[in-house]
């Protein structure tokens, strides 16, 4: 009889236990039927009523509903305090999930890209790049180029001497000191070296870099500006090498049908020399604007070395003889993609740079 009450008891309050929701509900609960005063006290207070015989198995009855009471209490608290948690965590949850910022993919420099198209075309007809310094010597960058001291040829050239040794306010070295240092004005300062370095072999380099000109900044001229320099020394070498290269790299790096002319030029380095002029790509010759309506752009000087300048790399003029050109980068990628100011190349303006991707 007894034990069917208990029984009861213990089916209300694990109903009323699964019922509550939150904190306070639990506690109202455990006030209700664990606390001193709770429904379990009471029933422990009627043990006193019941016969002697009865009275063992009767607390052990209610020691038990006890212990069952308290160990669903104790579930239920800490699955409440679980679900607080889980609602606080999703409350308070950091969103990380911003759109990105759109990646920007980078592209080679207009230069930079037709200067590896040119040395791929040069490379295709069997010339190596040859890497020469920037500062050079007076002796390398004029004098072995049969450029004596006070030549005319100088003028053309306007250059940047460096103060000699390490004090920037000692008087400069000038154009009569062999050993006075320069920032070389074109890449044909290489030419030697290239010789001195392959000699008596023959001889079939490219030289890319930059060179420098203490010049005005205008459309078409830049203090520094890559040129391309070729270079092929050997004992069957003659001027209609010099013209089926240069067609045959007009054509790589122009497209189509390209002719080249050469026409009668002076460089103190070569002789003959020739300027180089490209048959005008936008009027197929006709004559426009661009190619102020000659028919023909300028595109580079070349000519056969000079003796003399043979006779300085190593080789002797009556066995060798050898071709040499020298191309200037920005004038080239301006006729290609028909930009009017070289200026452009150093501005960093994206929109500019972009529209040659
Ligand atoms: C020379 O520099 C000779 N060394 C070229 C050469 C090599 C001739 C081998 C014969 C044999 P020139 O000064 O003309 O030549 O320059 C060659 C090219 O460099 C020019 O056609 C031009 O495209 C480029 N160039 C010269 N000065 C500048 C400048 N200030 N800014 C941009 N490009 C320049």
């Amino acid at each position: 009889m007894a034990d069917a009450s208990l029984e009861i008891v213990r089916e209300s309050a694990s109903a009323g236990l699964a019922a509550a929701t939150d904190e306070a509900a639990l506690e109202r609960w455990h006030r209700q039927h664990l606390s001193a005063s709770g429904e379990v006290s009471l029933l422990r207070r009627g043990i006193g009523k019941l016969e002697l015989s009865e009275r063992k198995a009767y607390g052990a009855a209610i020691n038990a509903l006890v212990e069952v009471l308290t160990a669903q209490y104790d579930e239920k608290r800490a699955a409440l305090a679980q679900a607080a948690l889980q609602a606080r965590l999703a409350s308070e949850r950091v969103d990380l999930s911003l759109p990105p910022r759109a990646r920007r993919r980078g592209a080679l420099h207009p230069l930079r890209s037709t200067l590896r198209e040119i040395c791929q075309a040069f490379q295709s007809m069997g010339f190596s790049i040859y890497d020469s310094p920037h500062v050079e010597t007076d002796e390398f960058n004029f004098q072995l180029l049969n450029i004596p001291p006070h030549h005319p040829a100088r003028d053309m050239q306007d250059t940047f001497y460096l103060a000699p040794g390490d004090d920037p306010s000692a008087p400069m070295d000038g154009p009569t000191d062999a050993a006075a240092r320069v920032l070389r004005t074109h890449t044909s300062a290489g030419q030697i070296r290239a010789m001195r370095a392959m000699g008596p072999g023959p001889v079939r380099v490219i030289l890319p870099g930059l060179c420098y000109r203490n010049e005005d900044i205008t459309t078409r001229s830049e203090v520094q500006f890559h040129q391309i320099e070729g270079l092929m020394v050997g004992t069957d070498v003659r001027m209609s090498d010099l013209k089926g290269i240069l067609l045959q790299f007009a054509r790589q790096i122009f497209g189509g049908d390209q002719a080249v002319r050469l026409r009668g030029s002076y460089f103190p380095f070569t002789e003959p020399s020739v300027e180089v002029d490209l048959r005008c790509a936008l009027c197929g010759g006709a004559g426009c604007r661009v190619c102020k309506y000659t028919g023909w752009l300028e595109l580079l000087g070349a000519g056969l070395v000079h003796p003399v300048v043979l006779e300085n790399g190593g080789y002797d003029p009556a066995t060798h003889r050898g071709i040499a050109f020298g191309i200037g980068l920005p004038r080239l990628v301006m006729l290609r993609h028909g930009v009017d100011d070289i200026r452009h190349f150093f501005r960093n303006d994206l929109r500019f740079l972009q529209s040659f991707r």
